[in-house]
């Protein structure tokens, strides 16, 4: 059995890496897409938000994931609003895949245009050449990652809009990666006291595994402080990415230490992105602390699923099911 005390370890390195490592000047860094290249490196595209208020997107690389970082000299995607009038206010909290039919890197971004922030897509074969993709899903929309193959032909694309003032998951379909359509709602946001009541939306791109998609989503919690931002985790069928197996009743991972609980914006843990080490178990979890930097969190496959198995409901939540039904299920105590 695994506590949420134990289920990730927070690397000894934490904050792996901050404003300070930076080769130019920057006010915080957080919020960071990963993905492994071919040859084993590890790649961050950090969030970086300059000192007028506004984010752009750079790239760190390390060999082992954890130190070492080699960070590039200069911003790698900033925004150009006079080519791509959706980047006014800057690029943010980017998610990364690699889509193996089409032997390139998919990032889906945050675009803070002037009406909002809306979803963005670029793709990548080295993280030096972009080919901007423009806008896919307009204010106010964020949160989105691709899967990273076709269903029946479409691509598949989750994303949180905002909707009678809740934010959920949803989850749409498109042939060609530009006009998207079958809209649905894939797992809302709990009500009342939940921790992950009103307001959710998708932390990492969702994660292949024998099971299942796992995905790990951040719930945002408003109390008279301001907000808290924690994660927590759901199971989808392998091939219907639409059919929720299992959500997690608690969270797994929340803002603990000071790196976590103090900064721009306090109590946050925002991940971005993970990789899977070699051994096709350890997963690296890579979040901004507090919106001001950067901090990884590893645990592994078979201790998420002994968890969900432990925790997770098919009842509690679930896109189809009645108020009635989400609300009234699993009264049990959650340690
Ligand atoms: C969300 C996003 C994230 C940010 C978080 C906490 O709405 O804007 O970029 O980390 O709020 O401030």
């Amino acid at each position: 059995m695994y506590s949420r005390q134990t289920l990730f370890t927070r690397s000894a390195k934490n904050p792996i890496l901050t404003a300070q490592d930076w080769p130019y000047p920057a006010h915080t860094v957080f919020n960071p897409g990963a993905t492994r290249l071919k040859d084993g490196t590890t790649l961050l595209l950090c969030r970086v938000e300059d000192f007028r208020g506004i984010s752009h997107l750079t790239v760190a690389r390390s060999k082992n994931g954890v130190d070492g970082w080699e960070i590039d000299k200069v911003p790698t995607m900033f925004p150009d609003p006079e080519h791509r009038p959706e980047e006014l206010w800057g690029l943010e909290d980017p998610r990364i895949i690699f889509m193996p039919e089409k032997e390139r890197y998919f990032i889906t971004y945050t675009a803070y245009t002037r009406s909002g922030p809306g979803v963005a897509i670029a793709s990548t074969e080295d993280f030096v050449e972009f080919e901007h993709g423009g806008m896919i899903m307009q204010p106010d929309d964020k949160n989105a990652a691709l899967l990273p193959r076709t269903f029946d032909g479409n691509y598949v694309l989750l994303h949180r809009p905002v909707t009678d003032h809740t934010a959920g998951i949803w989850i749409a379909r498109s042939p060609d990666l530009i006009n998207w359509g079958s809209h649905e709602l894939l797992l809302p946001a709990r009500r009342g006291g939940w921790w992950d009541a009103n307001r959710i939306g998708l932390a990492c791109p969702p994660i292949e595994t024998d099971r299942g998609w796992l995905v790990f989503y951040h719930g945002v919690r408003s109390n008279g402080a301001g907000v808290l931002y924690r994660v927590g985790v759901a199971l989808f069928e392998l091939e219907h990415p639409d059919h929720c197996l299992l959500r997690g009743d608690g969270w797994v991972f929340g803002p603990v230490e000071p790196y976590e609980t103090a900064g721009d914006v306090a109590y946050v843990v925002f991940p971005c992105g993970y990789t899977l080490a070699d051994d096709g178990e350890t997963l690296n979890i890579y979040y901004g602390a507090a919106d001001t930097c950067i901090g990884l969190a590893t645990t592994t496959l078979t201790k998420v699923f002994t968890w969900l198995d432990e925790h997770g409901s098919t009842l509690v939540g679930m896109a189809g099911q009645s108020a009635e039904q989400t609300d009234l299920v699993d009264q049990k105590p959650m340690y």
